[in-house]
Protein backbone atom coordinates (compact mmCIF):
# COMPACT_ATOMS: atom_id res chain seq x y z
CA UNK A 1 0.00 0.00 0.00
CA UNK A 2 1.40 3.19 -0.69
CA UNK A 3 2.30 5.62 2.39
CA UNK A 4 1.29 9.04 0.49
CA UNK A 5 -1.09 11.20 2.43
CA UNK A 6 -1.58 7.89 4.87
CA UNK A 7 -1.35 9.96 7.89
CA UNK A 8 -4.95 11.23 8.08
CA UNK A 9 -6.47 8.00 6.44
CA UNK A 10 -4.78 6.19 9.43
CA UNK A 11 -5.80 8.47 12.17
CA UNK A 12 -9.86 8.05 10.85
CA UNK A 13 -9.32 4.35 10.47
CA UNK A 14 -8.03 4.46 14.60
CA UNK A 15 -10.78 6.47 15.00
CA UNK A 16 -12.97 3.92 13.61
CA UNK A 17 -11.64 0.83 15.15
CA UNK A 18 -12.04 2.34 18.29
CA UNK A 19 -15.59 4.02 17.78
CA UNK A 20 -16.68 0.39 16.41
CA UNK A 21 -14.82 -1.30 19.32
CA UNK A 22 -16.53 1.01 21.75
CA UNK A 23 -20.18 0.34 19.91
CA UNK A 24 -19.26 -3.78 20.86
CA UNK A 25 -18.53 -2.82 24.19
CA UNK A 26 -21.88 -1.15 24.28
CA UNK A 27 -23.78 -3.86 22.26
CA UNK A 28 -22.05 -6.30 24.66
CA UNK A 29 -23.17 -4.54 28.14
CA UNK A 30 -26.57 -4.39 26.87
CA UNK A 31 -27.01 -7.62 25.53
CA UNK A 32 -25.78 -8.68 29.32
CA UNK A 33 -28.43 -6.43 30.91
CA UNK A 34 -31.10 -8.41 28.64
CA UNK A 35 -30.05 -11.76 29.08
CA UNK A 36 -32.29 -14.14 30.87
CA UNK A 37 -30.13 -15.90 33.83
CA UNK A 38 -30.08 -19.10 32.56
CA UNK A 39 -30.24 -18.96 28.67
CA UNK A 40 -27.16 -21.02 28.46
CA UNK A 41 -29.43 -23.62 29.97
CA UNK A 42 -32.26 -23.41 28.31
CA UNK A 43 -30.23 -23.20 24.57
CA UNK A 44 -28.91 -26.35 26.25
CA UNK A 45 -31.96 -27.95 26.97
CA UNK A 46 -33.74 -26.90 23.49
CA UNK A 47 -30.66 -28.69 21.74
CA UNK A 48 -31.00 -31.75 23.53
CA UNK A 49 -34.77 -32.93 23.67
CA UNK A 50 -34.26 -36.12 22.36
CA UNK A 51 -34.84 -39.27 23.73
CA UNK A 52 -34.34 -43.11 22.32
CA UNK A 53 -36.02 -45.68 24.28
CA UNK A 54 -36.04 -49.80 23.37
CA UNK A 55 -38.21 -51.48 25.24
CA UNK A 56 -38.71 -55.80 25.14
CA UNK A 57 -41.15 -57.69 26.47
CA UNK A 58 -42.18 -61.13 25.68
CA UNK A 59 -45.06 -59.81 23.37
CA UNK A 60 -43.34 -56.91 21.67
CA UNK A 61 -40.26 -55.03 20.76
CA UNK A 62 -40.93 -51.64 20.54
CA UNK A 63 -37.81 -48.56 19.76
CA UNK A 64 -38.92 -45.01 19.55
CA UNK A 65 -36.47 -42.06 18.87
CA UNK A 66 -38.16 -38.71 19.38
CA UNK A 67 -36.73 -35.08 18.41
CA UNK A 68 -39.14 -32.66 20.61
CA UNK A 69 -37.52 -29.63 18.06
CA UNK A 70 -37.88 -31.67 15.02
CA UNK A 71 -39.43 -30.74 11.64
CA UNK A 72 -41.89 -33.37 11.56
CA UNK A 73 -39.84 -35.85 9.99
CA UNK A 74 -41.60 -39.63 10.38
CA UNK A 75 -41.02 -43.03 10.23
CA UNK A 76 -43.16 -45.59 11.71
CA UNK A 77 -43.41 -49.56 10.96
CA UNK A 78 -45.41 -51.01 14.06
CA UNK A 79 -46.93 -53.64 11.30
CA UNK A 80 -50.31 -51.95 12.14
CA UNK A 81 -50.71 -50.04 9.34
CA UNK A 82 -53.55 -47.42 10.54
CA UNK A 83 -51.45 -47.01 13.85
CA UNK A 84 -48.64 -45.83 12.05
CA UNK A 85 -51.03 -43.57 9.72
CA UNK A 86 -52.06 -41.81 12.88
CA UNK A 87 -48.32 -41.92 14.32
CA UNK A 88 -47.56 -39.49 11.22
CA UNK A 89 -49.77 -37.28 12.16
CA UNK A 90 -48.26 -36.96 15.60
CA UNK A 91 -45.05 -35.59 14.08
CA UNK A 92 -46.15 -34.10 11.43
CA UNK A 93 -48.50 -31.65 12.76
CA UNK A 94 -46.45 -31.45 15.87
CA UNK A 95 -43.30 -30.93 14.52
CA UNK A 96 -42.03 -34.09 16.32
CA UNK A 97 -39.37 -35.93 14.34
CA UNK A 98 -40.71 -39.52 15.22
CA UNK A 99 -38.87 -42.86 14.26
CA UNK A 100 -40.38 -45.52 15.62
CA UNK A 101 -40.19 -49.19 14.89
CA UNK A 102 -42.18 -52.11 16.44
CA UNK A 103 -42.39 -56.12 16.29
CA UNK A 104 -45.10 -58.23 18.53
CA UNK A 105 -47.28 -61.24 18.20
CA UNK A 106 -49.66 -59.59 15.92
CA UNK A 107 -50.71 -62.83 14.95
CA UNK A 108 -52.56 -62.86 18.19
CA UNK A 109 -54.20 -59.13 17.46
CA UNK A 110 -53.12 -55.56 16.91
CA UNK A 111 -53.25 -54.72 20.88
CA UNK A 112 -50.11 -55.48 22.19
CA UNK A 113 -48.23 -53.75 19.70
CA UNK A 114 -50.89 -50.87 19.57
CA UNK A 115 -50.39 -50.59 23.73
CA UNK A 116 -46.78 -50.81 23.67
CA UNK A 117 -45.72 -48.15 21.11
CA UNK A 118 -48.00 -46.07 23.46
CA UNK A 119 -45.98 -46.63 26.36
CA UNK A 120 -42.38 -46.25 24.85
CA UNK A 121 -44.07 -42.72 23.08
CA UNK A 122 -45.09 -41.89 26.32
CA UNK A 123 -41.75 -42.65 28.32
CA UNK A 124 -39.56 -41.32 25.34
CA UNK A 125 -41.77 -37.80 25.84
CA UNK A 126 -41.09 -38.26 29.48
CA UNK A 127 -37.38 -38.63 28.92
CA UNK A 128 -37.01 -35.92 26.30
CA UNK A 129 -39.25 -33.23 28.77
CA UNK A 130 -36.49 -34.06 31.62
CA UNK A 131 -38.17 -31.91 34.82
CA UNK A 132 -40.16 -30.55 32.09
CA UNK A 133 -38.56 -26.70 32.49
CA UNK A 134 -39.38 -23.43 30.77
CA UNK A 135 -42.34 -25.11 28.96
CA UNK A 136 -45.68 -24.13 28.60
CA UNK A 137 -46.89 -26.76 29.72
CA UNK A 138 -50.81 -26.57 28.76
CA UNK A 139 -51.87 -26.98 25.51
CA UNK A 140 -55.08 -27.54 23.25
CA UNK A 141 -56.70 -27.64 20.03
CA UNK A 142 -59.65 -28.11 18.03
CA UNK A 143 -59.19 -29.90 14.99
CA UNK A 144 -61.50 -30.33 12.17
CA UNK A 145 -61.86 -33.10 9.84
CA UNK A 146 -64.77 -32.72 6.97
CA UNK A 147 -67.56 -33.57 9.03
CA UNK A 148 -65.30 -34.28 12.40
CA UNK A 149 -64.40 -32.30 14.96
CA UNK A 150 -62.73 -33.08 18.09
CA UNK A 151 -61.40 -31.06 20.91
CA UNK A 152 -58.04 -32.01 22.56
CA UNK A 153 -56.92 -30.55 26.37
CA UNK A 154 -53.57 -31.54 27.49
CA UNK A 155 -51.30 -31.00 30.53
CA UNK A 156 -47.58 -32.02 31.20
CA UNK A 157 -49.04 -32.26 35.11
CA UNK A 158 -46.64 -35.15 35.64
CA UNK A 159 -50.26 -36.67 36.53
CA UNK A 160 -51.27 -39.22 34.24
CA UNK A 161 -55.18 -38.91 33.59
CA UNK A 162 -57.18 -39.79 30.64
CA UNK A 163 -60.90 -38.49 30.07
CA UNK A 164 -62.06 -39.86 26.64
CA UNK A 165 -64.99 -38.77 24.72
CA UNK A 166 -64.67 -40.21 21.38
CA UNK A 167 -67.87 -42.31 20.01
CA UNK A 168 -66.86 -43.93 16.92
CA UNK A 169 -69.61 -45.91 15.03
CA UNK A 170 -67.83 -48.69 13.86
CA UNK A 171 -65.82 -51.48 15.35
CA UNK A 172 -62.94 -51.45 12.47
CA UNK A 173 -61.25 -48.88 10.69
CA UNK A 174 -59.61 -51.24 7.97
CA UNK A 175 -57.73 -53.85 10.04
CA UNK A 176 -57.54 -51.53 12.92
CA UNK A 177 -60.21 -52.06 15.87
CA UNK A 178 -61.41 -48.77 16.83
CA UNK A 179 -61.22 -49.95 20.46
CA UNK A 180 -57.28 -49.99 20.40
CA UNK A 181 -57.70 -45.74 20.16
CA UNK A 182 -58.23 -45.66 24.01
CA UNK A 183 -55.66 -48.05 24.84
CA UNK A 184 -52.97 -45.92 23.08
CA UNK A 185 -53.86 -42.74 24.50
CA UNK A 186 -54.14 -44.08 28.33
CA UNK A 187 -50.67 -45.54 27.56
CA UNK A 188 -49.77 -42.61 25.99
CA UNK A 189 -50.97 -40.40 28.87
CA UNK A 190 -49.88 -42.78 31.59
CA UNK A 191 -46.17 -43.13 30.65
CA UNK A 192 -45.67 -39.31 29.66
CA UNK A 193 -47.42 -38.17 32.83
CA UNK A 194 -49.88 -36.44 31.13
CA UNK A 195 -53.28 -34.60 31.90
CA UNK A 196 -55.16 -35.43 28.95
CA UNK A 197 -59.17 -34.40 27.60
CA UNK A 198 -60.25 -35.59 24.61
CA UNK A 199 -63.66 -34.87 23.80
CA UNK A 200 -65.57 -35.32 19.99
CA UNK A 201 -67.76 -32.46 19.20
CA UNK A 202 -68.96 -33.66 15.79
CA UNK A 203 -68.30 -37.01 13.64
CA UNK A 204 -69.86 -39.51 11.90
CA UNK A 205 -66.89 -41.51 9.80
CA UNK A 206 -64.60 -43.65 11.83
CA UNK A 207 -61.42 -42.61 10.07
CA UNK A 208 -62.02 -38.93 10.08
CA UNK A 209 -63.01 -39.06 13.95
CA UNK A 210 -59.90 -40.99 14.87
CA UNK A 211 -57.60 -38.83 12.64
CA UNK A 212 -59.38 -35.85 13.60
CA UNK A 213 -58.13 -36.74 17.09
CA UNK A 214 -54.59 -37.29 16.71
CA UNK A 215 -54.23 -34.22 14.81
CA UNK A 216 -55.46 -32.26 17.32
CA UNK A 217 -53.20 -33.92 19.73
CA UNK A 218 -50.46 -33.26 17.89
CA UNK A 219 -51.37 -29.27 17.70
CA UNK A 220 -52.02 -29.30 21.56
CA UNK A 221 -48.83 -31.22 22.39
CA UNK A 222 -47.09 -29.08 20.17
CA UNK A 223 -48.10 -26.04 21.97
CA UNK A 224 -47.22 -27.54 25.71
CA UNK A 225 -44.00 -28.69 25.27
CA UNK A 226 -42.79 -24.97 23.72
CA UNK A 227 -40.64 -23.35 25.25
CA UNK A 228 -41.77 -20.43 27.40
CA UNK A 229 -39.11 -17.37 27.03
CA UNK A 230 -41.06 -15.65 29.80
CA UNK A 231 -40.70 -18.83 31.48
CA UNK A 232 -36.84 -19.00 31.26
CA UNK A 233 -35.48 -22.47 32.68
CA UNK A 234 -38.05 -22.29 35.50
CA UNK A 235 -40.52 -25.67 36.20
CA UNK A 236 -44.06 -23.79 35.25
CA UNK A 237 -45.80 -24.99 38.80
CA UNK A 238 -46.13 -23.13 41.65
CA UNK A 239 -45.33 -26.09 43.48
CA UNK A 240 -41.90 -26.03 41.47
CA UNK A 241 -42.00 -29.55 40.94
CA UNK A 242 -43.98 -31.18 38.11
MN1 LIG B 1 -56.42 -40.57 6.91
Amino acid sequence: MGMVGNAHPTNQTTNNQQQTTNNKQQTTMQTKELQVPNSLNLEQSLLTRTASIQRTTKETDVRVSLNLDGGGHCSAATGIPFLDHMLHQISSHGLIDLDIKATGDLEIDDHHSNEDVGITLGQALAKALGDRKGIVRFGHFIAPLDEALVQVSLDFSGRPHLSYGLEIPTQRVGSYDTQLVREFFVAVANNSKMTLHIRQLDGINSHHIIEATFKAFARAMRMAVEIDPRRASAIPSSKGVL
